[in-house]
């Protein structure tokens, strides 16, 4: 009975078109304090927002205290283009060439808790994507779908880390995965080719991330320590993914929203520079990239036209 309802859970989870699914049993997550010292230590920069609620980001049954299962997925956004090397393009993270994830996994996560509803009355559930006080990567490690690589991302063996993480989580006991291997190994190529030596193996120093100094921190000039290495990028950064060795085994992803709108993947840093305030919004209307500001977007094209200018 609890294997079959995990069996149509997880077949349900693949039909509506996540790539990967995976179930832990809801518990509090020895991992998880971990999130304390990293506040302490103030590598939250700007992220307030990051302390509000800990219980819940520590413990998911305080969250929803009557979660028994967490139903971890994934979903891939890789999509066959590559950054341009070309200087008079700025460099958008992969994550957000196409349209935010926050609402597509949030209707596919919406309609599996219905089906598994209809299924199985009695049973019910929270979803959580990215927003939620909750640690997706957490929870993705510990329900099999990958492991927390020394980038802090969590890598898969068929899609890389070019996945978009989310959870259901259900008040009824179901059969559960085992937390998959670590395999990064003597693998350092990401710790290395970091510009900002913002990561030591399997920790982040978010306040160093170009991730975090484009699209996190609000209203505040790019530190003089890093505004000359923001290498072309103008809204959070791939280099730690794109040098990692499990990212040769990418496929592109079939969401066809997930593909590059508007040239985001080469998009001219002059053209960005002219846009007027509504025409950003218009622009950048369904993308990730509207979580940015205005003011803090343009400081950032700002920043690497700058240092254009000085090597010259
Ligand atoms: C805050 C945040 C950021 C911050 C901080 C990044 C971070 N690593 O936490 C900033 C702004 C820098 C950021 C950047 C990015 N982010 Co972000 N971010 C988040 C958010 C909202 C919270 C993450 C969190 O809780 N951080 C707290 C710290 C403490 O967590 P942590 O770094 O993972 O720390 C763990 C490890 O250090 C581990 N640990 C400690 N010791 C040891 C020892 C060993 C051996 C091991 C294995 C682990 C381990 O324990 C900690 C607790 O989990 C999540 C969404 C969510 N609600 O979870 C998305 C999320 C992590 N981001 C995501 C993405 C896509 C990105 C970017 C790739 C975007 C981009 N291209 O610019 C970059 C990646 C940068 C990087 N190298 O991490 C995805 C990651 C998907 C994936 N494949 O893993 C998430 C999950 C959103 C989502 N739902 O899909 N992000
Ligand atoms: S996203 Fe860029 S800046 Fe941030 S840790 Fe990775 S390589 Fe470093
Ligand atoms: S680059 Fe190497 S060390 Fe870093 S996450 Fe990938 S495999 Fe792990």
């Amino acid at each position: 009975m609890k294997s079959t309802r995990t069996n149509r859970i997880k077949e349900k989870a693949l039909s509506l078109g996540f790539h990967k699914v995976g179930i832990a049993p809801a518990k509090k997550l020895e991992r998880s304090e971990y999130l304390k010292e990293w506040l302490s230590k103030g590598y939250h920069g700007q992220m307030h927002w990051m302390e509000n609620y800990l219980d819940k980001r520590l413990d998911v049954r305080e969250l929803y205290p009557d979660a028994k299962s967490v139903v971890a997925v994934a979903m891939n956004y890789y999509t066959p283009y590559q950054h341009s090397q070309d200087k008079k393009h700025g460099k958008i993270s992969r994550y957000a060439w196409g349209e935010d994830y926050h609402k597509i996994l949030k209707k596919k996560l919406k309609q599996l808790l219905v089906e598994i509803k209809s299924e199985y009355p009695g049973v019910d559930g929270r979803l959580f994507v990215d927003t939620a006080p909750i640690q997706d990567k957490l929870w993705a490690a510990e329900a099999g779908i990958g492991w927390q690589g020394k980038n802090t991302n969590i890598l898969t063996r068929n899609y890389g880390s070019w996945i978009f993480l989310g959870e259901l989580v259900l008040n009824a006991e179901l059969d559960y995965d085992q937390p998959m291997l670590d395999y990064c190994g003597s693998c350092t190529a990401c710790i290395d080719a970091c510009p900002t030596q913002a990561l030591e193996p399997y920790k982040i120093d978010a306040t160093k991330c170009i991730s975090y100094l484009t699209i996190e921190m609000w209203d505040k000039p790019i530190p003089d320590a890093y505004k000359d290495k923001l290498e072309n990028w103008i809204f959070g950064c791939d280099i730690c993914q794109d040098v990692c060795p499990w990212n040769r085994f990418e496929k592109p992803t079939d969401v066809e929203s997930f593909h590059p709108q508007n040239s985001n993947e080469m998009p001219l840093l002059n053209e960005l520079q002219a846009l007027s305030e509504d025409v950003f919004r218009l622009r950048f209307r369904k993308s990730p990239v509207s979580r940015s500001k205005y003011k803090n977007f343009i400081r950032n094209v700002n920043a690497v036209i700058k240092n254009q200018s000085a090597d010259r």
